[in-house]
């Protein structure tokens, strides 16, 4: 049965929220048919019952269900027989790790460099309502958050490290193959590459090596015509 996922869409059909490519990446690793509905920041409200505030959300059968966390765990304990996500019990805590590491140190760091290109990529639709919370949110108007941002790049890539020295040595934070942590990291990258043209890693280093090793995963999934070459 296809899976139904709701994905956040901007301007010329650009997918590029970072929750909903864990959830592609995840129905890819599980070889989970799927199709996508793109949904503005301003449709969310009427997917289902208009209980989702955020998404993704995905409808599997009877089964409608938000928070890609939850969907990796529901998708793991629903498709036992497909590839796993997380390797085991330890694989789990390995990639919550990864996400909270990734929510209090890179995540909102990248938000301050990128949150105007993403306005500028959005629906007009979407627009008022992206510039009015995300200054709530950040405290300033957008437009003032970036300025600096290049100030804020060698903080931001010294904070990759221990990403780093892993993909150094080593293909995937998996290993040889990806799984969710990998997903889970790199979500914050395909985030940024799809909405801006601020390269957060450059060519030589093994961060961005790894991005692209994960970019051509599943016959380049996550790759669009609309991203930025970085
Ligand atoms: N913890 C949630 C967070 C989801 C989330 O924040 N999604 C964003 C898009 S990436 C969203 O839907 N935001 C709605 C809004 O800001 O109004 C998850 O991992 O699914």
């Amino acid at each position: 049965m296809t899976i139904r996922l709701y994905d956040l869409v901007g301007r010329d059909d650009r997918r590029f929220s970072s929750n909903c490519c864990k959830t592609l990446y995840a129905l890819a690793h599980k070889g989970l048919a799927c199709e996508t509905v793109p949904t503005r920041f301003t449709d969310i409200s009427s997917i289902g019952d208009g209980s989702f505030s955020t998404i993704p959300v995905i409808e599997d059968g009877d089964t409608r269900l938000g928070d890609s966390w939850e969907i990796a765990m529901y998708l793991e304990a629903t498709y036992p027989d497909a590839p796993s996500l997380f390797g085991g019990a330890a694989g789990i805590e390995y990639a919550r790790f990864i996400a909270r590491w990734v929510e209090t140190r890179t995540h909102p760091l990248v938000m301050t460099m990128i949150v105007h290109d993403i306005y500028e990529g959005l629906d007009p639709a979407d627009q008022p309502y992206f510039w009015e919370s995300r200054t709530k949110r950040l405290g300033r108007p957008i437009d003032e958050v970036p300025v600096g941002r290049e100030d804020r790049l060698p903080e931001l890539r010294a904070r990759l490290e221990p990403i780093r020295r892993i993909v150094a040595d080593q293909l995937f934070l998996g290993g040889t193959s990806p799984i969710y942590a990998d997903y889970v990291a790199m979500a914050s990258f395909i985030w940024a590459r799809k909405t801006s043209p601020f390269a957060l890693v450059d060519a030589g280093d093994p961060v961005h090596a790894w991005m692209h090793r994960c970019l051509d995963l599943y016959g380049g999934l996550l790759r669009q015509d609309t991203d930025y070459d970085w």
